[in-house]
């Protein structure tokens, strides 16, 4: 863009803009035109498209704040009941898209933005995704706030501003993956606001004595100060604003002047450096807890600056605090805010003077509980050093103990401590025991906690504490703003306008009227290709590599995870590829071409899941240069997934993966987003996938594989009555053994991934692979015969009203919290 011309767009307006002069210049521009001038003190002249982007998030960011102040006063100005919503990620995504279209200005601003000669899609571009998170966890906890602003509820946030979010992947020479750190604070960010008013005090280490009973003290150790970040959560459609408050840890006094004097400048340095630490990092595993200090200190760290600053709001209602629990509601996002638990106790004991049952009975009444996952989870040790009332008060815990004095194993499986050496606490006992209620994300998943991890605590408190939420996306995110075509066809459709149905999703049912008309039927399928030749673009742009985009496009994107099974897909693709190239060209020629695309991270020690993708990156670099079969079939690994390249992805996709072994996979959420927007689901019984089945009809899911009862029985005979894999499941044996023989480079590299297979198989490859197998070629021909497909299409958007986050919130406001809904005037 060498010979520009400066100021780009109209230079009266430019000129004017900040003035006011001119009655021409509309108020979005001028607000614009303020902020490059003022906050970023830059110039038209030379202002780049990042400048432009700072400066229009910094005027949405002026709409945003006037409705969260308003939202704050309203909640204040009499006693209201809210909910907290404690997650250790919170998957944000990108902001400007999002706040436009909640706030109904992206017209205006795309207008505004034009008349000053950039364009509002290229800077919506400029933004660093805020990655606070792994997976699926961290990114619904993101759609609840959404959904919980759009319906007015006064739930807040609370999480960690780490300095660095989840790596960024790169893709290394040899096909591995490589981790580079996400400095996504480099910029200044224009969606926080320092509250620098807003601090506390967090005690570490030390010791703790008790006086007289039970009243006991807490100190020495380590202080560090937490300070809190608050970034506001637009509602769509409403003024309604709540807050997500993430806090940063700081050194509570610069640093040590003793030793600085001393000039022992390094030990001066130490503690505060040590005090930072604690927020720098998101920790990169999914579904992995470790017995890391590190991590231990920032749950404490974040729970214990949660709690002192709920307390502090519910203290300014001036009620006695054996009401805390009608005013506070706190659900806890899986086990890692369950010190939340303890330090509440703490408060009550030995702050508050609160009697040790009134205190339990506070605490008993204030928490809920939500379980993601039915794998185990290594619980913590280190407890003792760091935190050392906690741990008195955990022993002290022993509700379970004393109404089974006789049943010496239960008492065991219950306990709180796990005896061995170390002991360890058991933090999902310890949140179930601690809590209201306990729920799980998907009915299924919900059904094998009370059956499984759950059922000695299911006799003790009684079934009812124990219920199901099913999972749910937002559909602002993943219907309006990824697919902005799809939206507008259904408002058009149903002549209605956007907000009804992303309001109330389930409007969605009156697409089925028109699944039989070919007009209708016409338009769903354009759009689905306009979304697909929008996701070549992005490849051709960032890969090179130009991609057919009359293919179906089959997409499997999530973290990579063995239970996840994209081993099962790629082998898969291979034993395709082996098939087409063992084809005449008269053959080929009948085949239905098909792109496949893979994306997602692993933990950066996860060394079978990043074998996985080595595999993949190998695979492709074969498969999409073989000149007999690239035009009928190719292969992405998109390397560094994101919510961003998300939005991208699902909109494009006609079939989507989610194949997990049965019974391992608590929900999933992104099989909701590709449903939504018009994907066939490919899948196992399994998670959420069986709930969206019941809402579309099975026969427009494609279902495979051995069923959740089954599976423990087939593990067991892979133990004790092992056969060799050759016998049980050779078509698998023979992709595997072209694999092992180097077919895609690399021989021997492998063995350890293919190992797991040929060995005990535990995620149960070769007992679901030919049952896969049969079911990608039921989908081949069911996207031979287009029409019916487009039926299946439009008829799977339309039932997926279920699956809205809002109705996901409702159930928790309802069952849970306790809370209501209140609209700004
Ligand atoms: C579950 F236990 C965990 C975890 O540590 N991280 C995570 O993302 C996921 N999850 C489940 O694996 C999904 O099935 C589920 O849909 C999601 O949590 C949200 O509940």
């Amino acid at each position: 863009k060498g010979k520009e011309k400066w100021p780009r767009g109209d230079e009266k307006v430019w000129k004017d803009g900040l003035r006011g002069v001119d009655k021409d210049v509309p108020d979005i521009t001028r607000s614009v035109v303020h902020h490059v001038q003022t906050s970023l003190a830059r110039q038209a002249y030379n202002l780049d498209e990042a400048g432009a982007y700072q400066a229009a998030a910094l005027s949405v960011r002026d709409n945003l704040l006037v409705n969260w102040n308003e939202t704050q006063l309203h909640f204040n100005s009499k006693p209201t009941k809210r909910a907290y919503y404690l997650s250790l990620e919170f998957l944000m995504g990108r902001t400007l898209d999002n706040a436009l279209l909640n706030l109904g200005l992206k017209n205006k601003y795309a207008d505004g933005i034009t008349k000053l000669g950039f364009s509002l899609e290229d800077l919506l571009e400029q933004e660093r995704d805020a990655a606070l998170g792994n997976g699926g966890l961290g990114r619904l906890a993101a759609c609840y706030l959404d959904s919980s602003a759009s319906q007015e509820l006064p739930v807040w946030g609370y999480g960690l501003r780490y300095q660095y979010g989840i790596f960024q992947q790169l893709i290394g020479p040899d096909g591995s993956q490589l981790e580079a750190p996400d400095p996504w604070l480099q910029h200044d960010n224009p969606w926080e606001l320092p509250r620098s008013d807003v601090t506390y005090d967090i005690r570490f280490y030390g010791h703790s004595e008790r006086v007289d009973g039970m009243k006991a003290v807490w100190s020495g150790g380590q202080e560090v100060l937490a300070v809190a970040y608050d970034v506001m959560i637009p509602g769509y459609a409403t003024k309604n604003t709540n807050n997500l408050r993430l806090w940063e840890s700081k050194p509570k006094r610069g640093f040590d002047l003793n030793s600085f004097n001393a000039g022992d400048y390094e030990r001066a340095v130490e503690s505060s450096n040590s005090a930072a630490a604690i927020t720098s990092v998101l920790y990169p595993n999914d579904h992995t807890t470790f017995g890391k200090e590190l991590r231990l200190k920032q749950q404490y760290f974040w729970t214990a600056a949660s709690l002192a600053d709920i307390l502090r709001r519910f203290k300014n209602l001036d009620k006695p605090i054996s009401e805390f629990p009608e005013y506070v509601s706190i659900q806890l996002n899986d086990t890692h805010p369950t010190l939340a638990i303890p330090e509440l106790m703490r408060i009550l004991l030995d702050e508050e003077d609160v009697p040790w049952d009134a205190a339990w009975d506070i605490v008993t009444r204030t928490f809920f509980f939500t379980n993601h996952t039915v794998l185990p989870k290594w619980p913590v040790p280190l407890m003792q050093h760091l935190l050392p009332r906690h741990m008195q008060i955990i022993f002290d815990i022993v509700t379970v103990e004393k109404k089974f004095p006789g049943d010496r194993e239960k008492l065991a499986r219950m306990s709180l401590i796990e005896e061995g050496f170390p002991q360890n606490v058991r933090m999902a006992n310890l949140a179930c025991i601690g809590s209201r209620k306990v729920n799980g994300v998907a009915e299924l998943h919900s059904d094998l906690l009370r059956a499984t991890i759950m059922k000695d605590f299911v006799d003790f408190f009684g079934i009812s504490k124990f219920f199901n939420v099913t999972n749910g996306i937002t559909p602002r995110r993943w219907l309006d703003q990824c697919n902005p075509l799809l939206s507008q066809l259904i408002a058009d459709t149903l002549k209605l306008p956007k907000a009804t149905f992303l309001k109330d999703l389930t409007r969605l049912e009156g697409l089925l009227k028109f699944e039989d008309d070919p007009n209708f039927q016409k338009k769903w399928a354009a759009v689905k290709q306009s979304n697909k030749e929008r996701l070549a673009h992005y490849v051709q742009v960032t890969t090179g590599h130009i991609i057919n985009t009359k293919a179906m496009f089959d997409v499997q994107i999530k973290r990579l995870h063995e239970y996840k099974r994209q081993t099962l897909n790629i082998l898969g693709v291979i034993h395709r590829y082996l098939a087409l190239k063992a084809m005449t060209p008269e053959e080929r020629k009948k085949v239905n071409p098909k792109v496949v695309f893979f994306a997602g991270k692993a933990a950066p020690g996860y060394y079978i899941a990043k074998l996985t993708i080595r595999l993949i990156v190998n695979a492709a670099r074969i498969i999409n240069e073989d000149p007999e079969t690239k035009d009928i079939l190719s292969l992405f690994f998109l390397p560094d997934y994101s919510v961003s390249l998300a939005e991208i992805l699902i909109p494009a996709s006609d079939i989507s993966q989610h194949i997990s072994t049965a019974g391992t996979e608590a929900s999933g959420t992104s099989n909701m987003k590709f449903c939504l927007n018009g994907g066939l689901l490919l899948g196992t019984v399994d998670g959420a996938n069986i709930e969206i089945a019941e809402e579309v009809g099975e026969q427009n899911v494609f279902f495979f594989g051995h069923l959740t009862p089954a599976v423990e029985d087939l593990r067991y005979q892979h133990m004790y009555h092992p056969v060799p894999i050759e016998q049980k499941c050779p078509g698998l044996a023979k992709v595997i053994n072209e694999v092992s023989a180097g077919r895609f480079g690399d021989a021997g590299v492998y063995e350890p991934l293919l190992n797991t297979i040929r060995q005990n198989d535990y995620y149960l490859l070769t007992e679901d692979f030919d049952s896969y197998i049969q079911a990608l070629k039921l989908v081949d021909e069911a996207y031979q015969d287009r029409t019916e497909w487009i039926k299946k299409s439009i008829r799977t958007t339309a039932k997926m009203g279920k699956f809205s986050s809002d109705r996901a919130i409702q159930d928790y406001a309802q069952e849970c919290w306790n809370i209501e809904s209140n609209k700004l005037p």
